[in-house]
């Protein structure tokens, strides 16, 4: 290392891709005569997993606007863009580079979502010789150390408990210490199949200003390549368009939020949903504001009570839980194979070319607008994974890489976790895993499908069918054990051998044909 020139004082603050938040604990106490911000779009953070070309576009133009949104308020951004001749193209490159040009006091940041990020944060220090302080994200609710003092001693981590602690903590939805409605969870009302005919707000679209142009271009040119349509690029890329698609929810969707939150239907790709976990991961979007608009439209009698409940359980419950769970299990639970899973990802997760309606209709989706809702992530790609034994290694890159709101601390726990079932019940005390039944109560797929949903055994049955008695009949062992899963053990156990046999047949057949590549 060369011998240090003396330091100009000042902090030089970092501020992530995901960071675009005024509020980042980076930037508390910012002096801005004194101070730089240092933002980087770099190689290595667009490529360490082969991202979808819309979240990469999301995230440049985010932070482009969040630069341009400081200056405007008199702070100096050291802005390096992807383009620009000298990027090293790693983060510590640029901080590296940055420390030696600015010669600051004090390196300031906030922790990072991602384990291999923070690993690398905390070499910064030695790498750039300037003192590195790494803050708390104090965008979430539950901080990380007072997650770990929830989780100390607890045999079992359920997000139910998590949830009712956070509803206590915030307040919201309570009245005293009751809870409102006099229950913690409506989920039983939010199961409902979507009746034919009905009306579904189609979600605002934010077109591209000059910034979000300038970087469609230059994603269209470096990753062109990744899977997944870079057209009609419309999420929203400024804390204002976060607010309006926010707006947009709570007055249009919310209502109806509840009673069709696991309905799947083929062509409407956003239902009721929300669309602002873009928005809430890259720091556009203050969770806990989210979650006051909502109760706020249920006191005024404006959403009913099961929607508004099961919108903030998802947002103070499961959002923070799994992020909890990532950092408390890192970097063990990155490797967790708990159902000792070794398939190959079929090649259909990337071309959608499968006789499966229901899969074809979430991938093709996922392609077009880098989206689709949780029961889609849950139960058509995550069940199909869990039921055929895909290498879990394999489906987490393949969640990472589609999905425009894939962060590791979020994404990881879902689909390791809820999904596969492959961190040691962790996340759920039982696997998700579900025969074409449920489908085709939730969706309408089984009606434009190759394969008949009510058939189990035979080359035109459904293959959630055998896959799913062939998944019990595999782990009978290790689930029989279980309470919630004894169930369809017994059942699998005292099925006559002719149908097991047929059953198993089928899928070995099946799976046979799609290791093959054949059409399936
Ligand atoms: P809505 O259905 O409107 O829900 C409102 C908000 O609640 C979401 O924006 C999100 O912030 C939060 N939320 C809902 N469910 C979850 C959950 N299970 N975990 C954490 N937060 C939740 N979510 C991500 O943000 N990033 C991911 O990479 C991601 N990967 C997933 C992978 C799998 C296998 C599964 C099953 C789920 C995953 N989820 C992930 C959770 C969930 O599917 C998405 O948050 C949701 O679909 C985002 O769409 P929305 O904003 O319209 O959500
Ligand atoms: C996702 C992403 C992308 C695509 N590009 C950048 C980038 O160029 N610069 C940056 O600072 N952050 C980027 N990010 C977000 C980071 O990957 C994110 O901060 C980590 O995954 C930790 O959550
Ligand atoms: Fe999916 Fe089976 Fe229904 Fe076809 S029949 S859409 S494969 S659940």
């Amino acid at each position: 290392m060369s011998a240090r020139r003396p330091r100009a004082g000042g902090a030089l603050r970092v501020v992530l891709g995901d960071q675009c938040t005024a509020g980042l604990s980076a930037l508390d106490d910012l002096d801005p005569a004194a101070d730089t911000v240092l933002m980087a779009e770099v190689q290595a953070e667009c490529t360490y997993v082969r991202h979808h070309p819309k979240k990469i576009a999301l995230v440049l133009s985010a932070m482009r606007h969040f630069a341009r949104a400081l200056e405007a308020r008199g702070v100096r951004v050291a802005y390096v863009r992807l383009d620009d001749a000298d990027n090293t193209h790693t983060l510590r490159g640029e901080v590296v580079r940055a420390a030696n040009r600015l010669r600051p006091a004090a390196i300031v940041a906030t922790e990072p979502g991602e384990w291999r990020v923070l690993e690398d944060m905390r070499g910064w220090q030695d790498a750039a010789g300037v003192p590195v302080e790494i803050r708390d994200d104090t965008r979430f609710v539950c901080r990380l150390r007072e997650f770990r003092a929830w989780a100390r001693g607890k045999r079992s981590l359920r997000m139910e408990f998590f949830y009712r602690d956070m509803r206590r903590r915030t307040g919201l939805l309570m009245n005293g210490d009751t809870p409102e409605g006099g229950r913690w969870n409506y989920d039983a009302e939010n199961r409902k199949r979507l009746p034919p005919g009905i009306d579904v707000p189609a979600p605002p679209a934010f077109a591209p200003d000059a910034i979000t142009r300038d970087v469609l271009a230059l994603v269209a040119a470096r990753f062109g390549d990744h899977f997944g349509d870079l057209d009609g690029f419309a999420w929203p890329v400024t804390a204002r368009d976060a607010g309006r698609m926010l707006d947009d929810f709570i007055t249009r969707r919310l209502p109806s939020f509840g009673d069709w939150q696991d309905a799947m239907a083929t062509g409407e790709a956003t239902l009721f949903h929300s669309l602002i976990s873009t928005s809430l991961n890259c720091g556009l979007l203050d969770p806990l504001e989210a979650c006051r608009r909502a109760e706020a439209a249920y006191r005024a009698g404006d959403a009913p009570l099961n929607a508004v409940e099961g919108f903030i359980r998802q947002i103070i419950g499961w959002r923070e839980y799994v992020r909890g769970i990532y950092w408390l299990h890192m970097p063990d639970y990155a490797t967790r194979n708990g159902l000792d899973a070794t398939r190959r990802l079929p090649d259909f997760y990337w071309t959608g070319e499968t006789r499966m309606a229901c899969l074809r209709a979430v991938v093709d989706q996922t392609r077009a607008h880098a989206y689709a809702h949780h029961i889609q992530r849950l139960m058509v790609t995550g069940n199909f994974a869990l039921l055929a034994g895909l290498d879990p290694d394999q489906v987490d890159e393949w969640y990472m890489i589609v999905f425009a709101d894939a962060y590791e601390w979020v994404e990881m726990p879902n689909t390791r976790g809820m999904a596969l079932h492959a961190d040691h019940a962790v996340v759920g005390s039982k696997p998700y895993a579900a025969s074409g039944a449920y489908i085709n109560r939730m969706s309408d797929y089984c009606a434009g499908c190759a394969y008949d949903v009510r058939q189990s055994t035979g080359p035109a049955a459904c293959p959630f069918n055998a896959l799913y008695w062939d998944f019990i009949a595999r782990h009978a062992d290790r689930f029989a054990g279980n309470p919630r899963m004894a169930m369809p053990v017994r059942t699998w156990r005292r099925m006559a051998a002719a149908k097991q046999r047929a059953l198993r047949e089928r899928a070995a057949d099946f799976l046979a044909a799609m290791d093959a590549g054949d059409a399936v």
